[in-house]
């Protein structure tokens, strides 16, 4: 700030000075609101005035990083070749490369137009239509657990903001519990447990050596840890890594789990797509429900129905008691209404549409099969072109083992910076490529690629 001493002048011109700069637009010390003056008169009757130039009360703000899945979408936009693929986001794109629409939620949106729904706020917890689909859709229509009205569901913002109002319930009501996280996972856990001030350790998930799933580690490590942690579990089709447990090996950590007194934590932000099938996907859930554990499901319906921007999903507390249950409701929105007041109502419509109507629902998940199914294809597709290709002897197969809309493709930073600076191909930096953005027709160049960069960068 530059402060500059004025000659003495007698206070009447002070107040002239002050009149004349009343009109801020023509005065030359009001540029453009870039710069702020103050004047100060002494008591010798000196006056003091005060220049700040170019100056913000946030210019100690440092600039964010980039988001590393986020932010590869901004670096595609920004690409002008013809070659260019963005196998970053987890989006499902057609064959020619679009964004899809489900034709089953044009179908809902149609429906409510016609009705002349109206746009009054929902209640704190959401459309009480949604809540009941997608618990019933999460552990079964008939599972005694509903019926006994243990499950306390609220509508989130999407699968982020259903784990971003359950690590408040854990920071208010758990304090000091730690949330054990996969190691690797989804990027932005972290931040979420981070933000909430929950504390996390990661347990072993992935092993480069088998590129296949180190399930000793994790029992270890979730044996490990301070009783009555937190673990929080991919329901389906892992991300990044596509690797989930079997049902055998889901039993065995449910085993471990209940042993330590711990509370298993699932994010479901895939049902429908690992397999195709809803009812499988959630046998992980429904396997650790029929335990009689308590326990937290995060759901997301941006993948399985495609309303990414809808932001629509929800968590659900399934308790031991359904006075539990109801207390624990009471506190989930006293949560929800200061961070956000009351969720979206348009894609939850959609989606109580499309369950409440068994012709949409049928349609639904005959959709869903035909977006994982060309996932699957793809992914054989570039296994085929991999294998011939790669004339090195390396093993591929792991491209078919893994499962979901990501496949983990082993490929280090510097390999992945490759990928994109060398042949526009966009993806996260931990080597994961999203199989959704990846068309028949680009197959082979995406193999090449992944050859290239494997062999001739390290
Ligand atoms: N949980 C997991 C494991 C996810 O992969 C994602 C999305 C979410 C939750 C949250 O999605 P939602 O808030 O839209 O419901 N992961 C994406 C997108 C698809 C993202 O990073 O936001 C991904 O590319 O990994």
């Amino acid at each position: 700030m530059a402060s500059t001493a004025l000659p003495s002048v007698c206070p009447s011109a002070v107040l002239s000075f002050q009149d004349k700069c009343k009109d801020k637009t023509k005065c030359a010390f009001f540029g453009k609101g870039k710069q702020t003056l103050s004047i100060k008169t002494k008591s010798n009757g000196q006056i003091t005035m005060a220049v700040a130039v170019n100056t913000s009360r946030f210019d100690n703000i440092t600039m964010a990083p980039p988001d590393p899945i986020l932010g590869v979408s901004e670096a595609f936009k920004a690409d002008t070749s013809e070659m260019k693929l963005n196998l970053g986001v987890g989006a499902y794109r057609t064959e020619e490369l679009q964004p899809y629409v489900l034709k089953v939620v044009k179908k809902a949106e149609n429906l409510m137009l016609e009705r002349g729904e109206n746009k009054e706020y929902l209640p704190i917890e959401g459309l009480a239509a949604f809540n009941k689909a997608t618990a019933e859709l999460l552990f079964g229509a008939d599972n005694p657990v509903l019926h006994q009205q243990r499950v306390a569901t609220i509508q989130g913002l999407s699968g982020t903001g259903s784990l971003r109002v359950a690590a408040a319930l854990i920071e208010r009501y758990f304090p000091g519990a730690k949330v054990l996280i996969s190691s690797p996972t989804w990027g932005n856990h972290k931040n979420i447990f981070n933000d909430a001030r929950v504390p996390w350790s990661e347990y072993r998930y992935y092993d480069p050596k088998t590129v296949g799933l180190d399930f000793d580690g994790m029992i270890a490590d979730i044996k490990a840890a301070p009783e009555g942690s937190f673990v929080l579990l991919h329901g389906c089709a892992h991300n990044p890594t596509g690797i989930d447990p079997t049902l055998e090996q889901w039993e065995k950590i449910a085993d471990v789990i209940q042993e330590k007194n711990h509370f298993p934590f699932f994010d479901v932000a895939y049902q429908g797509f690992a397999s195709g099938s809803l009812d499988e996907d959630a046998s992980s859930v429904r396997l650790f429900a029929a335990r009689g554990m308590e326990l937290l499901v995060a759901q997301s319906y941006s993948k399985n129905l495609g309303l990414y921007a809808e932001r629509v999903g929800a968590i659900n507390v399934l308790c031991s008691s359904a006075d539990a249950a109801v207390r624990v409701k009471s506190q989930l929105k006293r949560i929800a209404r200061p961070m956000y007041s009351n969720p979206p109502v348009h894609g939850a419509r959609i989606v109580a549409n499309v369950v409440g109507n068994p012709d949409f629902f049928n349609e639904w998940k005959d959709e869903m099969e035909m977006m994982a199914g060309r996932i699957k294809s793809v992914r054989q597709k570039l296994y085929n072109n991999l294998s011939a290709k790669d004339k090195s002897g390396k093993d591929w197969s792991f491209v078919l083992k893994q499962i979901g809309m990501f496949s983990f493709t082993g490929l280090n930073k510097a390999q992945s910076d490759n990928m994109t600076d060398k042949w526009h191909i966009y993806m996260t930096k931990d080597g994961r490529i999203s199989l959704a953005g990846l068309s028949a027709a680009k197959c082979e160049y995406l193999a090449d690629a992944i050859i290239d960069s494997y062999h001739n960068v390290s």
